[in-house]
């Protein structure tokens, strides 16, 4: 284990932020640093659809937050922070909605809002709960592997933010190879396991005893570990779940900072992966033929015309609308360039309308100005002075050299 992760961390969130190629990975990195200074552990419920996850976190959180039996919406995850009691919906476009708890499936099920067509992008509860008080987040993700595809990539993308997993199997239906698959990648982010099979009520001690140790056997195997501690817990009764909590709470206090440290430094190595994947894409970029370049260039300021052509049209929302857009020309240079193109996505409490027109149509020419400007800059597009030239290829150089090295001492 490496010490000195936090201050790796400082290093490549310096290196990272000197260049605009990789602004994004540069605050993921500055948010994990946030998270390890402020020893904030993010603990998450994972496991296959209809284990009982939402059950069982509602008996640890000792609140009904959590709507229960309900078939979890594609792309949309569930965090409980701790707070007075209060239910948030943040949409992708930046908006936040309070709600009733009691609504909450209207936003988070699949059979009301399929297909996200709300276009949530996270609920947020708030509960005064002894769990959460000493900064943990609590995350109840979609079922892995359910027959909604996606919500496997949306549990593993909130996977890659957690520190610490509560890892669900129930004793109504074996281990499979979904859960064993998910097992393995989750590896490459959290830095502590908890296993807990839930529904202990619906078999006889004989039998559960045999399923316990069967499955012990096969974490073991799969953890690469001599020995796992399993929680048998029935949600439904309360079975077992405050000896699973209490252990979390204490093991989490006791050792959040090298829970932390683990995590962190795996998140460090996939987002210095990540930034070099993208300077990659900026080379192959740089050395694109002129002529595809400029065709890509046209379509990406046709774009630009017709977002600008748009907001001419808008009388209200402007905030919401400059949020999208903001969304509508990341996506776009994603396609045309095959590069990321950072946006801030502002959050707007729902209500709140500050911004006229005129203000409006400035901040659009703004994002279309700095849009081009830096892809201009990147791409070094028609870039005649030999100087500017060779000073760009040698930062992306010095930056590659620099990530690598980071990532081979983690
Ligand atoms: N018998 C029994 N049923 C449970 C238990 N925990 C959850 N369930 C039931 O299993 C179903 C799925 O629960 P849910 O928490 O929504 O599962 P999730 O999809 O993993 O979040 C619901 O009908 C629950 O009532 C338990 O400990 N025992
Ligand atoms: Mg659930």
């Amino acid at each position: 284990m490496n010490n000195n992760v936090l201050e790796q961390a400082r290093k490549t969130y310096q290196f990272l932020s000197g260049d605009e190629a990789c602004s994004g990975q540069a605050q993921h990195v500055k948010m994990l640093i946030d998270k390890l200074e402020n020893q904030d552990v993010t603990v998450s419920m994972i496991g296959q659809f209809k284990r009982g996850k939402s059950t069982l976190a509602n008996a640890i959180l000792e609140d009904d937050v959590l709507p229960v039996g309900i078939v979890p919406v594609t792309s949309a995850v569930t965090k409980v922070v701790y707070g007075k009691r209060a239910a948030e919906v943040h949409y992708q476009n930046g908006v936040v909605e309070p709600v009733e708890f009691s609504r909450l499936s209207e936003f988070i099920s699949e059979q009301e809002n399929s297909n996200n067509k709300l276009g949530v992008e996270s609920v947020i509860l708030h509960t005064p709960s002894k769990f959460l008080k000493n900064g943990l987040t609590f995350v109840d993700t979609p079922g892995v592997g359910s027959f909604h595809k996606n919500n496997t990539e949306t549990a593993y993308h909130y996977m890659k933010e957690s520190d610490a997993v509560i890892f669900l199997l129930s004793v109504d239906s074996p281990i499979n190879q979904i859960e064993i698959d998910f097992l393995h990648n989750t590896k490459e982010f959290a830095g502590k396991f908890y296993f807990a099979i839930n529904k202990t009520d619906i078999v006889d001690d004989n039998d559960l005893t045999a399923y316990v140790d069967y499955c012990k056997k096969l974490l073991c195997e799969m953890m690469e570990v001599e020995e796992i501690t399993m929680f048998p817990v029935s949600a439904k009764s309360g079975r077992g779940v405050e000896e699973l909590k209490k252990f979390i709470i204490k093991d989490c206090k006791k050792s959040a900072r090298e829970i932390l440290e683990e995590s962190t430094e795996k998140k460090l190595k996939d987002a210095i992966t990540s930034a070099l994947t993208q300077l990659d894409f900026y080379w192959k970029a740089m050395n694109m033929e002129y002529k595809e370049l400029d065709q890509r260039f046209e379509t990406i300021s046709k774009t630009v015309d017709s977002i600008k052509e748009k907001a001419a049209g808008y009388e209200a929302g402007f905030e919401i609308h400059l949020n999208e857009m903001k969304l509508q020309l990341s996506e776009k240079v994603l396609t045309l360039f095959g590069m990321e193109y950072h946006y801030d996505i502002t959050q707007l409490p729902a209500g709140l309308v500050t911004m006229d027109k005129g203000e409006f149509l400035r901040q659009v020419e703004m994002l279309c100005e700095d849009l081009i400007g830096t892809l201009n800059r990147i791409l070094l597009y028609r870039e005649e002075n030999a100087y500017t030239v060779v000073r760009r290829i040698n930062n992306i150089n010095k930056l590659t050299r620099q990530l690598r090295k980071i990532r081979s001492e983690l």
